[in-house]
């Protein structure tokens, strides 16, 4: 019943793996028929410690159990200081050829070139086994494997972030986690210090409005967007250069949770995404992305149309800017081993190839040294490249020796240059014709000052910009998003402060949080006009594509029910039964369902169990496609909902539901969900 995908062993042994091996050499190192010790020892009992008879005591000389004990004693690693909630998939990424004209990186350019890529999704806060769903900023991490060495994009799927400058980063997430004292609250921006910080440092204005938007509870990993942040250096093979921003756009568009969903879905399946991901691959369903580029000039400023490239808090609209496509990724083989895979990839801004170059972004800069860095004390020392997750995809020559963990038996007497004595065995450097990384001459030139561009002062006007290109539904979850999180603040001061940093942001707004607050709403100073970029806003009149969506129906798993499976399997979308107890066919039962699992439901029978009862009211609170089969009115009815509601769909074919679940949700339900006005 319950689990809807091959066992792991299955999962394991595909032959049919639609990625080159990778990790050919490494996976399933586990082999012969007999357990052994670490030292490959045949042991006979794994069960019973060595004994002085039956009744003890244990033995010292009982070299498995200390070696059994010592051994998982060490299992855990530090888990990543930020980012440590995440889970990941291999994937391939086709390059289109598009991006020729301006990166002489072979990944990028080569029209049709394919490179093995591994992807990291993450949420900021939480710790390693916080839950997928909460209100967060959500990493998205992508390692490309080249031939030319390894590129790592390490983003984000919002755009701008809360600061501008490094150095500021241990002060923003020490007041973003839990606090100190009691390690509370885990994975939410709901609290005194977060609140505290940003309503102080306003440049993070701008990065609180898209947390606080529907970006910060995305529906799964496959209805994101990724951004690469920071602007780039693109280099050409005429060393012509361009200022570039990455966008990932998700084929299946840019989709979110409700609120309310996320909450339950934290309680009743935490690991919600993670699990999608998984299942979603297994069944063949794969993630799919659109890798795109803004290109601006390389004006020697570094400016366009007015917004500082350097500025982390800042987009460049894309009707400004279009988004050029240039490649796809295609998520498609889940890792093997989570350890050892997911949990020890290595992210670094620095890894880079030529053809691909930084720019003076200050919040770059130090992302620059610190990637490296952490993962010293993460991964215990500095060979953590040799491992299998970690190993380029290209010859490693690189004279590095020792250190903690060193796999790698070197030979030679003469790992320095210059030397006469390696012989064919030692590294010569490359240059340029040779495919080495060269660092575009540019000049440097400046006062030793610890300041910010003028260009950097203004914390507001993209926030308002932001706010004013989404829908009004959005903006509404934006007030209540506000709202929630500082009624959740003790500090009545912390309000206030925040209110005033709204009130410079939009006046609606503020009105709205304050009301909700029971705060009088102060006079700020907005930007007088912004000029909205449409294509910020998530809720269009656009059609999506629907796979990997789930349609539950209330009922038992008959022909009709059948046949929907059948026909909606061809878009990708899965049809689960909700049946009062197991059985064939049936996937979920009336004890083990839950709203938040579906897209859509049908009510199909006429039961009155209140479980069920409650799954409807859910469905149609989260604006869902509820569908009605033949007895299932008197389940609407019981559930007290109007079948003539918006979204309501009288006995519904493959192709309504299809529709409807295109839209992601029943947006015209809204008004029916507002408290009537007293
Ligand atoms: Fe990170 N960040 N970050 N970050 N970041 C880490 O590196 C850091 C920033 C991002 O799945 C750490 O290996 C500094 C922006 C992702 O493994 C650490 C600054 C963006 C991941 C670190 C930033 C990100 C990390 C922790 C301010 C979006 C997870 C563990 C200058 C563009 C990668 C690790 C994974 C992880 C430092 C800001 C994205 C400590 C100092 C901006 C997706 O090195």
């Amino acid at each position: 019943m319950e689990p809807t995908v091959p066992s792991p062993k299955v999962k394991q042994d595909a032959e049919s793996s639609p990625v080159k091996e990778s990790l050919a050499t490494v996976r399933g190192l586990q082999t012969g028929d007999h357990l052994t010790s670490g030292q490959g020892v045949r042991l006979p009992d794994t069960d019973h410690s060595l004994k002085a008879g039956p009744r003890g005591p244990a033995l010292l000389e009982d070299f498995h159990l200390r070696e059994k004990i010592t051994h998982f004693d060490h299992e855990r690693i530090p888990e990543r200081v930020v980012h440590a909630r995440g889970s990941g998939a291999y994937g391939t990424f086709t390059s289109y050829g598009t991006a020729a004209s301006v990166t002489k990186a072979p990944f990028l350019a080569e029209k049709d070139r394919e490179t093995e890529v591994f992807v990291r999704f993450s949420t900021v806060l939480g710790s390693r086994g916080s839950a997928d769903t909460v209100r967060d900023t959500r990493g998205f991490a992508t390692k490309f494997y080249t031939p030319e060495g390894t590129f790592d994009l390490v983003g984000n799927n919002m755009p701008v972030f809360f600061i501008q400058d490094a150095i500021k980063f241990p002060d923003l997430i020490h007041a973003a986690k839990w606090h100190p004292d009691r390690e509370i609250p885990q994975a939410q921006t709901a609290h005194d210090t977060f609140w505290d910080f940003v309503s102080l440092h306003t440049e993070a204005t701008h990065h609180v409005m898209w947390a606080m938007s529907d970006r910060g509870i995305p529906r799964s990993y496959r209805t994101m967007e990724g951004f690469g942040v920071h602007t780039f250096r693109l280099v050409n093979a005429e060393n012509e250069t361009v200022l570039v921003k990455f966008h990932w756009k998700p084929v299946a568009g840019v989709h979110s949770q409700a609120w309310e969903e996320t909450q339950i879905t934290g309680g009743v399946d935490p690991d919600f995404h993670r699990r999608d991901l998984a299942d979603s691959i297994d069944a063949g369903l794969f993630y799919e992305y659109e890798l795109g580029i803004q290109v601006m000039p390389d004006s020697g400023d570094e400016t366009f149309e007015g917004i500082d490239l350097l500025d982390a808090t800042k987009i460049v609209p894309e009707e400004l800017a279009p988004v050029q496509p240039i490649g796809k990724l295609v998520l498609n083989r889940n890792p093997d081993n989570f350890h050892a895979e997911t949990e020890q990839i290595a992210f670094h801004m620095g890894n880079l190839v030529p053809g691909i170059e930084v720019t003076n972004d200050p919040l770059l800069q130090g992302r620059l040294f610190s990637y490296l860095d952490t993962q010293l004390s993460r991964l215990g020392g500095p060979n953590f490249t040799q491992l299998p997750i970690n190993r380029p995809h290209a010859p490693v020559n690189d004279n590095f020796r020792d250190g903690l963990h060193q796999s790698v038996v070197h030979r030679g007497i003469a790992p320095y240059l210059p030397n006469s004595l390696a012989g064919e065995e030692g590294p010569v450097p490359a240059g340029p014709e040779k495919g080495g990384y060269v660092h575009l001459p540019k000049p440097v030139l400046g006062d030793k000052v610890r300041a910010n561009p003028v260009s950097f002062a203004d914390h507001y006007t993209q926030a308002a910009l932001f706010y004013a290109s989404l829908s009004p539904i959005e903006q509404d979850h934006i007030a209540e998003a506000f709202t929630f999180e500082l009624s959740k603040c003790y500090e009545q001061a912390i309000r206030v402060r925040m209110l005033s940093v709204l009130a410079n942001v939009n006046s609606e707004l503020t009105a709205k949080v304050a009301a909700g607050l029971g705060l009088p709403a102060p006079e700020g100073k907005p930007p007088v006009t912004v000029t909205p970029s449409p294509a910020l806003a998530q809720i269009t009149d656009r059609v999506w594509p629907i796979a990997g969506r789930v349609v539950g129906i209330i009922g038992t798993p008959d022909k009709q029910a059948e046949a929907l499976q059948k026909a909606l399997k061809a878009q990708g979308v899965v049809v689960r039964v909700i049946a009062p107890v197991g059985g064939p066919g049936v996937e979920r039962t009336f004890q083990t369902a839950r709203s938040v699992e579906f897209d859509a439901v049908i009510a199909a029978t006429a039961t009155t169990d209140l479980q069920m009862t409650v799954l409807l009211q859910e469905a149609f609170r989260h604006l869902k496609p509820i569908g009605v089969w033949g007895k299932g009115e008197q389940l609407l009815a019981n559930a007290g909902i109007d079948l003539k509601a918006p979204g309501i769909l009288p006995d519904p074919d493959a192709e309504t539901l299809a529709a409807a679940l295109g839209r992601h949700r029943v947006w015209e339900r809204v008004p029916l969900l507002k408290p009537a006005a007293s």
